[in-house]
């Protein structure tokens, strides 16, 4: 099944006019996602960019009903709503089946979020979790997370004489969901819509919980051109920096093949945030980033029955 972008509602739940910034990968992630939808639903969100700039007091973006939930427990709070709307159906209200979709950064769910997100899976509650990856903590100022990427300056892994920006790699999220043994995962990424949309539908209708991590570059905190946020979004993939895959019911798919990968240079030069990666003494990161690149992506195509 792929949704094709004609299939789609023309209706906006998201609407224009919120505080985010122009360019922003987030939004643009919360618009599609959205666009996914089936009917009623209700959006749980942790504090993060998303939240602060799409409900500045006393306008929200949302046209669906959402609540603020802490950093930490979007994940429990969806759930916690799922548990409400299933005793009150039992009770004949609401008579609707009502979906339940938790929003949050990579500081909320790689780091901050996690075990929420680890006790809502393991219980198997039938909920959508979308984890918006824009690898940083960019609301309070551009920290790194355990979704910043290696090499990557932040202004807690700021490259200097000392250090090469951060020191370690990309947290792997989906592989931790996966671990839960859940009905459906997928990584996604904004520079492809519908595919991205066509996961979250999927999400929504399995029974019991899923899991979808969207790349979405930030200009601010990736010091990247506002116009090429989109680019990038197709480079991370193009270049098997980001590869693009699902898991249902264990069984994984490549979703996105790449035949002929871009240079992973042609991703990182366009962000001001691997600038340094280009000085002579730095050489051995970009090595290193390239390196890591090849493993995961050559992990990712055995465990989905392809080869490179
Ligand atoms: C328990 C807790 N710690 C820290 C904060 C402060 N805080 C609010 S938003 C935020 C950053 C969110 O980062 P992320 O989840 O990556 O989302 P983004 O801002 O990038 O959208 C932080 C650290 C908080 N609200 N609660």
């Amino acid at each position: 099944m792929v949704l094709s972008l004609k299939e789609l509602s023309s209706e906006e739940l998201y609407a224009p006019g919120h505080r985010l910034c122009a360019g922003c990968g987030p939004s643009i992630s919360a618009r599609m996602a959205l666009k996914g939808s089936r009917g009623p639903l209700v959006v749980s969100n942790a504090t993060g960019c998303i939240e602060v700039s799409t409900t500045v007091f006393p306008y929200t973006a949302w046209r669906v009903p959402w609540v603020h939930s802490l950093f930490e427990n979007a994940a429990a709070t969806a759930t916690g709503m799922e548990a409400g709307f299933k005793a009150l159906t039992k009770k004949g209200l609401p008579n609707k089946h009502i979906d339940v979709i938790a929003l949050g950064g990579d500081g909320g769910t790689f780091d901050i979020g996690l075990q929420a997100l680890s006790g809502a899976l393991e219980r198997g509650q039938d909920f959508v979790y979308i984890c918006y990856d824009n690898e940083a903590y960019m609301n309070t100022g551009i920290q790194r997370s355990g979704g910043t990427p290696l090499g990557a300056a932040t202004t807690t892994s700021p490259a200097g004489k000392k250090i090469p920006g951060k020191q370690e790699y990309k947290k792997d999220l989906l592989g931790i969901c996966i671990a839960h043994n859940i009905k459906y995962a997928a990584t996604a990424s904004i520079g492809f819509p519908n595919d991205y949309i066509t996961k979250v539908r999927k999400g929504i209708e399995v029974e019991g919980p899923a899991m979808i991590h969207v790349l979405a570059p930030c200009p601010l905190g990736w010091r990247s051109e506002p116009s090429n946020t989109i680019k990038l979004a197709k480079l991370a993939v193009q270049t098997t920096i980001f590869p693009l895959y699902e898991v249902e019911n264990g069984k994984y798919k490549l979703t996105m093949k790449i035949k002929n990968p871009i240079p992973v240079e042609e991703y990182l030069k366009l962000q001001g945030r691997f600038s340094h990666l280009f000085r002579p003494e730095f050489k051995n990161v970009l090595e290193a980033i390239r390196q890591g690149a090849k493993e995961r992506w050559e992990r990712i195509l055995g465990l989905c029955g392809e080869s490179s």
